[in-house]
């Protein structure tokens, strides 16, 4: 029989916090440093706008339609279903995947709009978990002030309050948090060694979960 080479594999890292946090400035720049180290690494998100599924997502937070509460929350975590594969396959061929929201944003503002939260817990269950989630944290209020909000900010602050308390309650063991209000330079430098210490271990074989 064949040998198999068994290679290191990469690390799953999620970025997570309100709108406005700073994720997709963070993830960019996570990405092209740990590229730049020579890694294989790459850059992926939440909702996945490219599939079928992740278009009727695109259409329903654009108000471009309409969708149950129920439904919509559904569409989120098959959207992490149909993508299930090729993580597991990226991951244990040795591509660490640095992403843009997962599991936790899913149930975070589904538990915000009034679902119930183990109803909003099961449907994630069996996707692969994360080896560290990187939670930029950012008061409501402060989020708020970085533009974007428009003329319903008053309803939206008063929403991400709720999200900002489900995440609290989602805290886990993988979790890092960290304080997302510090100047750019300064989260990004705790992000590369967060991140870096993450890579190690995975790589010095700490086994890969559901
Ligand atoms: N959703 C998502 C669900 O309901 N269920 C789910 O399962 C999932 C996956 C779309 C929505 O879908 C919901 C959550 C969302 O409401 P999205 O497309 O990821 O999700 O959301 P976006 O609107 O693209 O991103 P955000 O608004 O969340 O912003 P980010 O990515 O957190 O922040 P970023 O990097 O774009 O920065 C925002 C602004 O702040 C500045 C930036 O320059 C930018 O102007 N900024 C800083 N300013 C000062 N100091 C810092 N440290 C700064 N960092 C960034
Ligand atoms: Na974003």
């Amino acid at each position: 029989t064949e040998s198999k080479t068994s290679v290191a594999r990469g690390s799953l890292i999620i970025l997570e916090g309100l709108d406005r946090s700073g994720k997709s400035s963070q993830c960019a720049k996570l990405v092209s440093y740990l590229q730049g180290k020579g890694l294989s690494v790459e850059a992926w998100r939440f909702p996945d706008r490219t599939t079928v599924i992740g278009q009727m997502i695109s259409s329903y937070l654009s108000n471009e339609s309409h969708l149950d509460d129920k439904v919509i929350h559904l569409l989120f975590s098959a959207n992490r279903w149909e993508k299930r594969a090729l993580m597991e396959s990226k991951l244990t061929s040795g591509t660490t995947l640095i992403v843009d929201r997962y599991s936790y944003s899913g149930v975070a503002f589904s538990a915000a709009k009034g679902l119930d939260f183990q109803w909003c817990k099961a449907p994630e269950e069996g996707l692969i978990a994360p080896d560290l989630v990187l939670y930029l944290d950012i008061p409501p209020e402060k989020a708020a002030e970085r533009g974007g909000y428009g003329t319903e900010r008053y309803e939206k602050l008063e929403f991400q309050k709720k999200v900002a308390e489900h995440y609290y309650a989602l805290r886990d063991s993988s979790w890092e948090v960290v304080d997302g209000c510090l100047k750019m330079e300064s989260v990004e430098e705790q992000l590369r060694e967060i991140a870096m210490n993450c890579i190690s271990k995975c790589q010095n074989g700490k086994p890969l979960v559901n």
